[in-house]
């Protein structure tokens, strides 16, 4: 059975900044592994050539395309935008793939399987199962301090709330209003998942084998960490109240007949 079938047509987004040395294994490896799915590379002016090198890509084959950004504005603005693109084209599954090899193109079946049965399926560092290859411990740390954080101040059940590998179905995409998600570095995909949980859509982790990038640097840095955090604080207060005004507004009000 071909991998999304039933589920419509498929392109995975793939956001790019300096992966030169990474994106044509990467697309290469996607393409193997799932033929019927397309790619969208969102490039935000690489200045190692990227986006020249995924021009060359698309050239050859018309199931890759390429959007180019002048500046670079984080990733959360780049999946904006690509997603906005992939909506237009009329795709009924969109997912996310980072470019540098840390999300194996090999294991995308598991997140197509899953979709059936959710609106948001998302690869996960952190259920039973999820591994992660060579990550330091430092990077472990702040993945699972950071996520531990997200999930008792959002109060949302998600473990890997952060994690980049993910398929949407158009109509989650649709419920949440993307043009005011303002996220624009990696809090964008908490952001995305609240949003997605808060809808009361359905979303679904498959475990996943997370592989450290092998070439090409990072991009996470200390404004991107700084960012999650504020933002995560602020929208779990903002939903401690909303839960307390839910629940004494309850208490004033007569208790509705059972139906
Ligand atoms: N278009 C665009 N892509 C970005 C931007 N920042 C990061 N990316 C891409 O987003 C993906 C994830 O970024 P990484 O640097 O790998 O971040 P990370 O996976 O948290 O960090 P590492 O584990 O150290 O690799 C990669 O494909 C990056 O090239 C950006 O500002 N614009
Ligand atoms: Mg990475």
């Amino acid at each position: 059975m071909p991998a999304g079938e039933g589920l419509g047509r498929v392109v995975m987004v793939v956001p790019t900044y300096n992966e030169s040395l990474n994106l044509g294994p990467v697309i290469e490896r996607l393409r193997r592994a799932q033929p019927e799915v397309d790619v969208l590379v969102v490039d935000d002016g690489s200045p190692d050539g990227t986006g020249d090198l995924a021009d060359a890509i698309a050239a050859e084959d018309p199931q890759v395309t390429v959007l180019h950004r002048t500046t670079k504005e984080g990733l959360g603005a780049a999946y904006r935008h690509g997603f906005e693109v992939a909506l237009d084209r009329g795709y009924d599954v969109i997912g996310e793939m980072d470019a540098d090899g840390s999300h194996q193109p090999e294991q995308l079946q598991l997140l197509l399987d899953a979709l059936r049965e959710a609106d948001l399926v998302i690869g996960s560092r952190w259920v039973p199962g999820g591994r992660i290859v060579n990550w330091p411990l430092h990077r472990e740390l702040l993945s699972r301090g950071g996520n531990f954080y997200t999930r008792h101040l959002l109060g949302i059940r998600v473990r890997d709330a952060t994690a980049g590998y993910r398929l949407f179905r158009r109509t989650t995409l649709e419920r949440i209003d993307l043009q005011e998600v303002q996220s624009s570095g990696y809090v964008f995909q908490a952001d995305l998942a609240f949003r997605t949980v808060q809808a009361g859509l359905r979303v679904v982790e498959v475990p996943i084998e997370f592989v450290e990038r092998e070439l090409g640097d990072s991009k996470m840095s200390r404004d991107v960490a700084t960012e999650s955090l504020k933002r995560i604080t602020v929208w779990g207060l903002g939903e401690r109240r909303r839960r307390l005004r839910a629940a004494l507004g309850r208490s004033e009000q007569p208790t509705p007949p059972s139906r």
